[in-house]
């Protein structure tokens, strides 16, 4: 939002404020005022005008203005109703050097998870897309994969969902294992469906990471960061969960907040991701097996390494593995 707009509507939020003594404030015609307070209403924000003034009195439900309202996180919100790929449209605006934008979009018609693999978007979903110029060499890039997982896991969890990771980037929520899934605390009663069905639960995918990046041998140029979150059960592959499954009173637009909010703080302490994400991970104490580029690998899942390799211990001893999928066996 542009910054006296964004100026405005601070003040409106605090107000009842009257239009002369705002455009003394911000310095801005009696006019111009109007024309922002207008544009405000248009944006879907309900502004009151009384004997005191103006006073906000209504934020819209989801949107940019209304994501970026009351954000405590430096990123400019770029919404869309509908694009084939958030990602895609971060890498547009990476390329045009732009940075600490999230662009975010209601439903996506072509998005993508890794290795061009489809991620079903539909509307209502959360799917948003980091453009990051972090100072970082592209080989500790994964870290902030990994602060979007826990972001994304510890955000879910805020919202009384009982979310948690899957090396590298799933978020996930495993009902029917004895844990509390957030829920009323009925088991769903299906039974494990992974691994040999022991009762070590249903694990169902709530959300998937996809990062890409560009940039030379010591430091990234720009990365982009793309985050898909369910919300609504409905339309969604099978195996999937969303939030409102777990949480029916969620609101999108404080989620998206919470998880940009977090995310930030998280980039912030590089430090302190790799504990974070050992407190959220569901893979560590698993049997794994891990099928990578150079073949499969299988074993106890033990450890997360820098900058997110997982530690395997196989039979031949322990493995770090840098890139794969993931599959739980079984509880070790
Ligand atoms: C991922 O890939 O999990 C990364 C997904 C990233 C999606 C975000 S949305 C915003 C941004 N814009 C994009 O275009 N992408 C990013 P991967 O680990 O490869 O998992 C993909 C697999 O998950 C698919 O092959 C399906 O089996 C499954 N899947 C597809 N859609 C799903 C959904 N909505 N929920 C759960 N699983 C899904």
């Amino acid at each position: 939002m542009q910054e006296t707009r964004r100026a405005v509507l601070d003040a409106l939020a605090d107000g009842p404020v009257s239009g002369p003594t705002l455009a003394e404030r911000l310095d801005i015609s009696r006019a111009a005022v109007w024309k922002h307070v207008e544009a405000l209403r248009a944006a879907g924000f309900g502004v009151a005008s009384g004997g005191e003034g103006y006073v906000l009195d209504g934020v819209p439900e989801y949107g940019g203005p209304a994501i970026e309202f009351g954000l405590g996180a430096p990123f400019a919100v770029e919404y869309h109703d509908s694009l084939p790929s958030t990602n895609a449209r971060a890498r547009e605006l990476a390329a045009e050097g732009k940075g600490d934008v999230a662009v975010v979009a209601d439903e996506q018609t072509g998005g993508r998870g890794r290795l061009d693999r489809e991620w079903v978007s539909p509307p209502g979903s959360v799917l948003l897309s980091l453009v990051l110029r972090p100072d970082l060499p592209p080989a500790h890039v994964p870290l902030l994969t990994l602060s979007a997982a826990v972001a994304t896991t510890r955000t879910a969890r805020e919202a009384g969902v009982d979310a948690r990771i899957k090396w590298p980037n799933d978020v996930l929520v495993v009902s029917g294992d004895g844990h509390d899934d957030g829920d009323d605390g009925r088991d769903n009663g299906d039974g494990g469906v992974n691994g040999d069905g022991d009762g070590e639960g249903t694990e169902r995918k709530l959300a998937g990471i996809l990062t890409e990046m560009e940039g030379e041998a010591d430091r990234a140029a720009w990365v982009v960061v793309g985050i898909g979150v369910n919300v609504e059960p409905e339309g969604l592959p099978a195996g999937a969960t969303g939030l409102r499954e777990h949480a029916s009173d969620l609101d999108r637009r404080v989620f998206v907040q919470r998880l940009l909010e977090t995310f930030d703080q998280l980039r912030a302490e590089p430090d302190a991701v790799l504990g974070a994400w050992r407190e959220h991970a569901h893979t560590l104490g698993q049997q794994v097996r891990v099928e990578t580029p150079r073949g499969t690998i299988v074993g106890e899942a033990t450890d997360i390494a820098f900058p997110g390799t997982l530690v395997v211990e196989t039979d031949d001893g322990p493995v770090e593995v840098h890139a794969g999928d993931c599959e739980h066996l079984r509880p070790a």
